[in-house]
């Protein structure tokens, strides 16, 4: 992909193209498309990050609620975005037993309940072992330090995000 086409793109189509790299949230998308030229992708994605960084707390926890439980109601309604849908079938999320599940959503609202945003982890980078691991060990840390490990992963999936779109549209499509 040409970046210098990517910095071209009008508002909508750059929204529409980039608007869920942070899960349900294109106002992130449309906050750092005033800073266009990019000259890189690592240009686009550190504006992102950079945005992110200096939300109060409270607007970083709102990207964390913006964000689905793991195997939670809208996995099985349906209704995720095609972007988590993927990664959560990936990690196997749409596989698990009944004694997963149980557990799983046990633990989802346990963090939610001690934290008031849901547990985020980045699926791609872990299987369904790891990510039930993770859920458990992290009900244990303080709010501060969740809030900060959950944007972490949120960058994850936005850079994996960004990487399979640049990858996904043909040159002459951006
Ligand atoms: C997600 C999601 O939708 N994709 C991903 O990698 N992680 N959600 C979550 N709660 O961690």
């Amino acid at each position: 992909m040409d970046i210098a086409a990517v910095s071209a793109l009008p508002y909508e189509e750059f929204v529409d193209i980039f608007g869920n790299v942070v899960e349900n949230c294109p106002i992130v998308t449309a906050a750092v498309w005033s800073q266009r030229p990019f000259v890189s992708l690592s240009a686009l994605e550190a504006a992102i990050s950079d945005f992110i960084d200096v939300l109060p707390e409270a607007g970083k926890e709102g990207i964390l609620r913006c964000h689905p439980d793991l195997a939670g109601r809208h996995l099985q309604g349906g209704t995720l975005t095609r972007e988590s849908r993927e990664e959560q079938a990936g990690a196997g999320m749409d596989a698990l037993d009944s004694s997963e599940a149980s557990r799983m959503s046990r633990l989802n609202g346990e963090y939610k309940e001690r934290f008031g945003f849901p547990f985020v982890i980045c699926a791609r980078m872990n299987d369904k072992a790891n990510i039930l691991l993770q859920l458990s060990a992290r009900c244990q840390n303080a709010r501060a330090v969740e809030r900060a490990r959950g944007i972490e992963e949120v960058k994850k999936i936005c850079r994996l995000r960004l990487q399979a779109l640049v990858l996904n549209h043909a040159p002459n499509k951006l």
